[in-house]
């Protein structure tokens, strides 16, 4: 389908992308057929290569991308961060009634359970107005040429074929993700194994009891939207959950206070375990797996969620034109997302962790601004972070643990305050969980600010509860500028009470003290 010139209202979109879902045929958007030569071919649109391309034309360039999809936005609208967020609102939602079942007006908890089918299916008949979105966008606002439902081949660092076309161009930002990890398990291929891309294209069932193996941030956040379901949930993991190699800075505290939750509302948690095999007939029937002690589990489920995590999709572009690929299956960048190849650039969840979305998006940025000639380094060894149980856990900067190696006088500001009870104390409160605070106090959240007491600078904040995943975004910037922020500036900033975390009161509480002590 040729839409060059043609302008596709956005309503229009949706209906050509269904079509496109179930056929081969490409959407083709060219200026000029693709003749003449692109300043950079961006393989790949997901965050990385819609940002990269769109960033690149902003500043005056001619990009391309190309994706073998029918629309731009990758796996974020169609398989991840998406879906995820629905679940995730659904389990926070769920677990409240569930929890407040029986009083006021909220139904008696025995009767709380949801259809996953059904969510997945919402889902399902809901996402392609997103893709709509993105393509329209790009096109119409953006206008950005892409090529969509076909793959695209890098042959030379100067040439890309797709749809049967070779395409010239000055640089290539491959851009093309990452995929799920295998479980290396007998039975590992039964039906009833699902990860998330998976779930929410094959799903026709409705679990029951669900085994979720590895402990990544989509096991804890769809394992927690499993369980929040009624759909009992194990999850077998080898590290401590959320103690896993791809998860910085998650404060201890926090780490207690998040994974005694999930506990509480049902999840069973085996750390220290290993699967063994998988077992079942026409669908999966148990996980047999190495207990922490050695002893072996059998597990009963009807259901499997691989939660193993994901290497990048480097096979590719090592074939193609042999950049260099690291020890964990990245391709290797420099800060300017440069490759080993000259004039070919990487970005994404391509060039490994964190496979976030604003370091997607920032590294298709950072290429195109370096392709166009402007210099710019981007280091994301430091950034802030976030995953829902069926709370949201927001973070950033230094844990209590890491700020006392380094600092020798750390001072911490908390809610609940150390040595008080959480059900003691129905605080920290704010939208999201005054109706916690009122009738189950220990649920309604916590909150540590980690502070480095001789400078007055503050080193991290940490935050568990809903609606403060936002401020975190400046937060982050805050605490990362070269003079970063003290606990007398946070003092100084204007709180819209009741805002769902409380550092701005905390610290202004403390601020006035010379020599600042705990709170
Ligand atoms: P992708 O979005 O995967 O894009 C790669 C694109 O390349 C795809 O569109 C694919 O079709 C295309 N492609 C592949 N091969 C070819 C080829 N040969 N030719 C042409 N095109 C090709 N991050 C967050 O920040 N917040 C979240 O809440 C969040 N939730 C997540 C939930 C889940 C379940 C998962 C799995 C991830 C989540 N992430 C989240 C991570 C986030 O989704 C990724 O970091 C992000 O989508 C990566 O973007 P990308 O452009 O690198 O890759
Ligand atoms: C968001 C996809 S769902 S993109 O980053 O805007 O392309």
């Amino acid at each position: 389908m040729d839409i060059a010139g043609q302008p596709i209202s956005l309503p229009e979109w949706s209906p050509i992308i269904e079509d496109h879902l179930s056929s081969r045929q490409p959407i083709v958007n060219l200026a000029s057929g693709g003749e003449g030569v692109y300043d950079a071919i961006f393989i790949g649109g997901g965050a990385a290569g819609r940002f990269g391309s769109a960033y690149l034309k902003a500043l005056g360039g001619r990009p391309l991308v190309i994706d073998r999809w029918p629309f731009l936005g990758g796996s974020c609208p169609h398989q991840a961060c998406v879906p995820h967020h629905l679940f995730s609102e659904a389990a926070a939602i769920l677990d409240r009634e569930r929890w407040l079942g029986g009083q006021l007006w909220f139904r008696a908890c025995e009767d709380v359970r949801a259809s996953i089918l059904d969510v997945v299916d919402v889902f399902r008949k809901g996402r392609v107005s997103a893709h709509a979105f993105m393509n329209w966008q790009t096109k119409t606002q953006l206008e950005v040429e892409y090529i969509l439902n076909t793959p695209a081949r890098a042959i030379d660092p100067g040439t890309v074929e797709a749809a049967g076309q070779t395409f010239r161009t000055r640089n290539i930002v491959i851009a093309i993700g990452a995929h799920q990890n295998r479980l290396d398990l007998p039975g590992a291929d039964l039906p009833g194994v699902f990860d998330f891309g998976t779930l929410v294209e094959d799903l026709d069932y409705d679990p029951r009891k669900c085994v979720i193996i590895g402990g990544s941030k989509v096991a804890v956040e769809y394992g927690s939207f499993f369980q929040a379901a009624g759909c009992q949930t194990t999850i077998l993991t080898r590290s401590p959950l959320l103690r896993t190699q791809n998860l910085h800075h998650v404060d201890e505290d926090v780490r207690r206070y998040v994974v005694d939750g999930m506990r509480k509302r049902g999840v069973e948690i085996i750390e220290g375990g290993s699967p063994i095999e998988i077992k079942g007939t026409d669908r999966v029937e148990a996980v047999i797996a190495q207990g922490p002690g050695g002893e072996t589990l059998h597990i009963d489920c009807d259901f499997v969620f691989n939660g193993v995590g994901e290497t990048p999709n480097s096979a590719l572009p090592a074939q193609w034109l042999g950049v260099q690929v690291g020890p964990r299956g990245e391709v290797v960048v420099d800060k300017r997302m440069r490759t080993s190849v000259a004039n070919v650039y990487a970005a994404g969840d391509l060039i490994g962790p964190p496979m976030e979305m604003f370091k997607a998006r920032k590294c298709g940025m950072t290429a195109a601004r370096n392709i166009m000639g402007e210099p710019y380094e981007f280091d994301f060894s430091e950034y802030p972070d976030f995953l829902h149980t069926t709370y949201e856990m927001s973070w950033v900067g230094l844990t209590e643990d890491e700020a006392r190696e380094r600092y020798a006088d750390v001072v911490v500001i908390q809610m609940p305050p150390k040595d008080i009870a959480h059900e003691d104390i129905p605080l920290p409160v704010a939208e999201g969980t005054m109706l916690y605070a009122f009738l189950k106090p220990e649920l309604s959240g916590f909150q540590k600010c980690v502070i480095d007491g001789d400078t007055r600078r503050i080193l991290g904040f940490h935050h568990v509860g809903y609606g403060a995943k936002d401020a975190f975004q400046y937060l982050d910037y805050l605490l990362r500028r070269p003079e970063g922020i003290t606990i007398d500036e946070m003092g100084q900033m204007n709180e819209l009470f009741l805002n769902p975390e409380h550092f701005i009161q905390l610290c202004r509480l403390r601020a006035g003290r010379r020599g600042l002590v705990d709170l």
